[in-house]
């Protein structure tokens, strides 16, 4: 076991550089140390996993290091996930049903996994699809499982593009009313405005603000068309994303 450090940043920094060694144990051992040091394991998520995540991101695009590389890094961080994922508890379902799916051709799962568990923290019925669906397989589940909301993730430009598909689906079968498009994932945080492309609902940047944005269309008597960039969305996100960073407490 690590010696316990004070802040998420150095967790972080220690994780980074056990990934970029590939020390899956190192890695695990950095993650144990932190649940000891009494850091809630969503803070760990975001502040440590995530944001490496990010940073090995930076790295890939400016051909630091080898797409086999980030393959191995992504290994290790889905294992030190599933360790913080165990350890949040789940909620009885009381709010209703959300398909989650990867959008047709995306493989990237780290996020789509995350976004599931804090649904079902926040009390949601999940039902994640899985890696690279086909949109029409999405809405006939949704119809099956009756769910309000479908939350598609991307990371790839072209991948969020096959959203529109997912799109056209609902209204074609005219379930517009019924069913609501929630879509996120690294791409979309790039461009604020590709959700609105893509014809989406809604968006969010990360886990804990996508609760927030699908808990509101649940409460809604009449969807509506809303953004976490709209104004009212903004203020929500702004409090969900800084609640989250504890920056700010409940
Ligand atoms: C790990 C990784 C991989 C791994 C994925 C392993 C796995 N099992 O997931 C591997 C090595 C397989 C991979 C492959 C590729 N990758 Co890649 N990958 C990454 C990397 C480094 C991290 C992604 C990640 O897991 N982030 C951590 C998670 C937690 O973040 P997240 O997914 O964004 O999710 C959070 C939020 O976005 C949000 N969210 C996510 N989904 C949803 C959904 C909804 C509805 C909502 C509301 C919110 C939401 O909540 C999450 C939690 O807070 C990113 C860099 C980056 N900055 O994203 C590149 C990145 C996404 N990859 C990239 C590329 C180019 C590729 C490849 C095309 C490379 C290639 N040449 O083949 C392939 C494509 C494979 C495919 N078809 O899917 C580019 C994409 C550029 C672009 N915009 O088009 C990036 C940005 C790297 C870069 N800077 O160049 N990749």
């Amino acid at each position: 076991m690590e010696t316990p450090f004070n802040d998420l940043d150095t967790y972080r920094e220690q994780f980074l550089s056990a990934l970029n060694t590939q020390n899956r144990d190192g890695a695990l051992a950095l993650i144990d140390s932190a649940l000891q040091a009494g850091f809630p394991p969503k803070l760990i998520i975001l502040r440590v996993i995530s944001a490496a995540l990010d940073t090995i991101g930076e790295r890939q695009a400016h051909q630091e290091i080898t797409l086999s590389e980030v393959f191995l890094m992504a290994r290790i961080s889905d294992a030190a996930l599933e360790r913080l994922l165990q350890r949040m508890r789940e909620k009885p379902e009381t709010r209703g049903t959300v398909i989650v799916a990867s959008a047709t051709g995306d493989y990237h799962s780290l996020g789509r996994k995350i976004l599931c568990s804090f649904l079902r923290v926040g009390g949601f019925r999940v039902v994640d699809l899985g890696a690279s669906v086909a949109s029409a397989t999405i809405v006939d589940r949704a119809v099956s499982e009756n769910a309000a909301v479908i939350c598609v993730s991307a990371l790839l430009l072209h991948t969020a593009q096959n959203i529109t598909e997912v799109r056209e689906l609902i209204d074609t079968r005219n379930l517009k009313d019924q069913i609501k498009l929630v879509v996120g994932g690294a791409v979309f945080n790039m461009d604020p405005q590709l959700f609105h492309s893509v014809g989406a609902d809604a968006t969010a940047r990360n886990a804990p603000a996508a609760v927030a944005v699908v808990r509101s269309m649940f409460k809604r008597d009449a969807f509506v068309r809303q953004s976490p960039f709209s104004r009212t969305g903004a203020i929500r996100y702004h409090r969900v994303f800084r609640l989250a960073t504890g920056e700010i407490s409940p």
